[in-house]
């Protein structure tokens, strides 16, 4: 066959760095701190809600709503109703997709159009750069840099935005921007002062917000998650997506959702009637009885939402210490399950290696996952083409980990240490 097979939109979204780096951490059987899953078992009681739909009868095993199951819908109305300060519509106002992934995706096709301009805060998420393009819109790109003067960078507060490049990148063809808080893969949470002026561009330029909020319960220090929705003059034009996979530690239950004001989420509704239609109907009604609980648990010590942050605090310290024993810099994360660290002080010397043009942190974490049989993730892989030589000399770890699994991690880098 000779005519082209492929549609072009495709052409710029080939490469997947989820998909390459989970085949090799499975090939090489690696102590994987890569892809961002817990290895410990989600909350007992997610696992009972989870059974008790099981056995709920015959509708549970059949389609629902297709725009959210009506339990969950009303809950995550009631409950982010709560924290926004405002009455949201359930049917109106929210879509319950598959993960955050299917709620950006119904965002990017239902807003984006054709020659659109995408403000992405780098490093990003690497999905808003190919819904992007997928959308035919114009990836834009503004880094999140360091602040000069204080030495190398220990903490992501540290990695703040320009204001006054950040307001360059805004145009006339400017329709949205997306930022994800806490960051992943850094870990910066945003202060207020950082989301009004992002908030201010925003509505000085009729601009759109996509807030990616997965990680909203992941804060340490006392790091204060602020949902840029909540901004004076910021909800109208704000969609906020978060996912159950990260609230509840069960990535693969795959639920998500989109909140924000009925005049945008209209059209992500659009998208999604016409392309998923629903998500399961047992995972939804799972999380509902789940967040009922944490709806009840508000605020109390036996709140999930209050346990998991001390829990993986406890496991990014256990990381720092093991990382700065073998002679590495992580970067201290505010939110989020991540840490990345600078790897150039280990001189590992990669010139043989065959894949020469690749960055040097592919090949090192290629090289770590094949000589060390240890599992990361490339930060470059969190940037545009044009910014990725620059930031070369960076790992991401997560720590979302069982404690035997940071154990063997230790045992790879205290070994090798000992070796050099
Ligand atoms: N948004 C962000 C910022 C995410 O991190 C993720 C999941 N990422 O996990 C892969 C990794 O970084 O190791 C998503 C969205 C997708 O969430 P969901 O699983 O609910 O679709």
């Amino acid at each position: 066959m000779s005519r082209q097979l492929h549609a072009r939109r495709l052409e710029k979204v080939q490469k997947n760095v989820w998909v390459e780096f989970t085949e090799l951490a499975a090939k090489y059987k690696v102590v994987n701190l890569g892809q961002g899953f817990p290895d410990f078992s989600p909350p007992s009681f997610l696992l009972e809600s989870l059974c008790n739909t099981v056995n709920g009868g015959f509708s549970m095993h059949q389609y629902t709503r297709c725009f959210g199951h009506p339990s969950l819908v009303k809950i995550l109305a009631k409950f982010f109703g709560r924290i926004l300060a405002r009455e949201i519509d359930p049917m109106q106002e929210i879509l319950v997709s598959v993960g955050a992934y299917g709620s950006l995706f119904c965002a990017f096709q239902a807003l984006v159009d054709e020659g659109d301009e995408v403000i992405i805060v780098e490093p990003f998420f690497d999905c808003y750069e190919s819904m992007t393009l997928m959308a035919g819109g114009k990836p834009v790109y503004v880094p999140l840099k360091p602040q000069k003067g204080n030495g190398p960078a220990l903490s992501s507060a540290d990695w703040v935005l320009c204001p006054e490049e950040l307001a360059s990148k805004f145009t006339s063809r400017t329709k949205a921007i997306i930022i994800n808080n806490p960051n992943n893969p850094l870990g910066k949470v945003y202060r207020r002062e950082e989301l009004q002026i992002i908030a201010d561009l925003c509505i000085k330029h009729d601009v759109i917000c996509f807030s990616d909020e997965v990680y909203e319960w992941l804060t340490y220090d006392g790091a204060k998650h602020i949902k840029i929705a909540s901004l004076p003059g910021m909800w109208e034009r704000t969609i906020t997506v978060s996912s159950a996979g990260k609230t509840f530690s069960a990535t693969g239950i795959k639920v998500g959702w989109a909140i924000g004001p009925g005049h945008l989420l209209k059209h992500l509704q659009t998208i999604h009637q016409n392309s998923l239609y629903h998500c399961p109907t047992l995972n939804q009604e799972a999380v509902a009885v789940a967040f009922e609980r944490e709806y009840e648990m508000f605020g109390r010590e036996e709140s999930y939402f209050k346990q998991l942050p001390t829990q993986l605090q406890a496991k990014q310290l256990r990381l720092t210490e093991c990382l700065r024993f073998v002679g590495l810099q992580p970067i201290l994360p505010e939110g989020g399950y991540f840490m990345i660290t600078d790897i150039s002080s280990l001189k590992v010397d990669l010139d043989d290696s065959s894949s020469k043009d690749e960055p040097y942190d592919y090949r090192f974490v290629k090289w770590l996952i094949k000589e060390k049989h240890l599992g990361a993730i490339p930060v470059s892989a969190f940037y545009s083409s044009e910014s990725r030589a620059g930031i070369q000399n960076y790992i991401r770890f997560c720590f979302a980990k069982d404690d035997s699994t940071l154990k063997a991690a230790e045992d790879i880098l205290k070994h090798w240490k000992v070796q050099q």
